[in-house]
């Protein structure tokens, strides 16, 4: 080789150590997380299993205030009316009824308490309901706050979606100094069809400083702590939560154009971690 050559290699070598080496940095937080340390698959027909999920019942006037601190018009329950498994799936089901003074019925269930974790990948299959003021989510919030409350806590939405918008999900986080209107999200947008026609993975995988978001394994958001105006306060565990809410700040109330009941559907909801 003439030396000409030789320096062509040279900066072709640097080149290519730098993006492996590069890629390696991007992908540091999801190596060691292949350990599947929960797995709901829903292939138990009936109730939810109360040794994974607890119900969240009423209008959270004992827990976040009336409204569960968001003006939702829905009525929770553990009825079968809004929430059992069915041929591999959980269904929660909201509802136009007179109930408990309310208009709506819907269900709201957690895994506070029985499974939480810090750090790792949080995915669930979902086909979600659509309409006017129906307000779906599966979503985070941290394990300590009957302790330091919310936004101290934490909150991060894997998804949530407002049913009069099919097309489009949010992936966002709650924290202290950025939360509801100042909170940190993005959203995704099918190029075509809406989230109400099949199913989709949401998927939000947590690693040290660094919270990403994905629908169907297609990144669409990022948060580090240099993006929050606030303390990081995702290094504590979290637990889970799967709703459908009805009405409320983020999708205004339901109206004639809204069909019930509606339904989402989740096939199954599992976490990783190293
Ligand atoms: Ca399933």
């Amino acid at each position: 080789m003439n030396p000409m050559m030789n320096f062509r290699f040279d900066v072709i070598l640097v080149l290519l150590c730098s993006s492996v080496f590069f890629c390696q940095c991007n992908k540091d937080n999801t190596n060691q997380l292949d350990n599947l340390l929960f797995s709901e698959e829903f292939d138990t027909d009936g109730p939810i299993d109360e040794s994974v999920w607890n119900y969240d019942i009423g209008t959270g006037i004992e827990s976040s205030g009336e409204g569960w601190g968001n003006n939702e018009l829905q009525y929770y329950t553990d009825r079968s009316e809004n929430v059992f498994v069915e041929n591999g799936l959980l269904h929660i089901v909201a509802r136009k009824e007179d109930f408990e003074a309310r208009q709506y019925t819907s269900a709201r269930i957690n895994t506070q308490n029985k499974f939480d974790q810090e750090r790792g990948i949080f995915e669930a299959r979902i086909k979600l309901p659509e309409g006017q003021g129906i307000w779906p989510a599966f979503w985070l919030l941290g394990s300590d706050i009957s302790e330091v409350g919310w936004p101290n806590c934490g909150e991060i939405d894997v998804m949530e979606y407002r049913g009069q918008e099919p097309n489009k999900i949010a992936g966002t986080v709650h924290g202290p100094g950025y939360s509801a209107g100042q909170s940190i999200g993005n959203t995704y947008t099918l190029s075509e069809g809406g989230f109400d026609e099949d199913f989709h993975v949401f998927k939000m995988e947590w690693g040290i400083n660094n919270l990403s978001f994905y629908v169907d394994d297609e990144l669409y958001h990022q948060v580090n702590p240099s993006n929050v105006p606030g303390q990081w306060v995702f290094d504590n565990p979290f637990f889970m939560i799967l709703n459908v809410a009805v009405g409320g700040n983020y999708v205004g109330s339901p109206d004639a154009s809204t069909n019930f009941p509606q339904t989402m559907l989740v096939d199954y909801v599992r976490v990783y971690g190293n």
